[in-house]
């Protein structure tokens, strides 16, 4: 990627709290990656938090290993985990998106989390919809310096739950907010829903397989429910310029992961 495009990108997001990049990574990519990470889906396919590390991922897919017979195959599922794991961080600090960041942010940025959200067609979760809130609601950084990547393992529109934003909403720092429990929540409405009279544009955004959505923390955003035959699988990792104070989390656990 050129000067020129950087440029382009950053601006996008400075003025309108998000950009996108088309085709970050190849649709090959995608689908390895989607298909490694589903070995750990359980029953009705709930998202997966900090599939990166081994004490997030074994309490999360215990019943995937516990269904196999015998000692060798799950000796063999721990096994397989390891090497899993160290894809899941290579996309985490993935070559081309740390250098469009560190461009965005003027700063390196470390990651601090990520979570694969399944979206499968036709399972419980598909109809999750999440509330329109700020990712910077949960981790508090007064600076607004918090930032969110979600990466299209398939392509997403309207029909199979793709992502809104309220246009310029990322102007006015944090807005008071109701608390929504946002993991593996019984109504499917996750989401801490954003409380304002301020009215915003609302604008849906259509992805094809292999784009990354760059999110400021504090541009206001939500999801539609799947009501298609077509999963919406996306893998969203955040970070945080260097320097910067966050709120680590009871759920998300959020702390500097130094993947090289
Ligand atoms: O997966 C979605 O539909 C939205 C996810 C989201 O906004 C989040 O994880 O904060
Ligand atoms: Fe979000």
């Amino acid at each position: 990627m050129n000067k020129k495009n950087l440029n382009e990108l950053k601006k996008n997001f400075i003025d309108n709290g998000y950009c996108i990049v088309k085709k970050i990574v190849s649709d090959k990519q995608c689908d390895f990656f989607l298909k490694t990470i589903s070995k750990y889906a359980i029953k009705d396919y709930p998202p997966i938090l900090n599939p990166d590390r081994a004490e997030f991922l074994v309490p999360q897919s215990i019943s995937k290993m516990q269904n196999l017979k015998s000692l060798k195959n799950k000796t063999k599922f721990l096994k397989d985990m390891e090497k899993d794991i160290s894809i899941f961080r290579s996309f985490m600090v993935n070559k081309r998106i740390m250098r469009i960041l560190k461009f965005i942010k003027s700063k390196k940025v470390d990651p601090l989390m990520s979570q694969m959200i399944f979206k499968k067609s036709k399972t419980k979760f598909s109809k999750q919809s999440w509330q329109p809130h700020q990712d910077n609601s949960y981790i508090k950084n007064k600076n607004g310096h918090y930032i969110t990547t979600n990466l299209f393992l398939n392509k997403s529109s309207y029909e199979n739950g793709t992502l809104y934003i309220w246009e310029k909403s990322h102007k006015d720092g944090i807005f008071k907010f109701n608390f929504k429990k946002s993991y593996r929540e019984k109504d499917g409405k996750p989401g801490n829903i954003v409380k304002t009279k301020k009215n915003f544009k609302i604008k849906i955004l259509n992805f094809k397989k292999g784009d990354l959505l760059v999110l400021h923390g504090n541009c206001v955003h939500g999801s539609f429910p799947n009501t298609s035959r077509t999963s919406r699988p996306l893998y969203s990792v955040s970070y945080m310029p260097i320097g910067e104070k966050f709120i680590s989390g009871k759920n998300a656990q959020r702390v500097r992961l130094k993947y090289s």
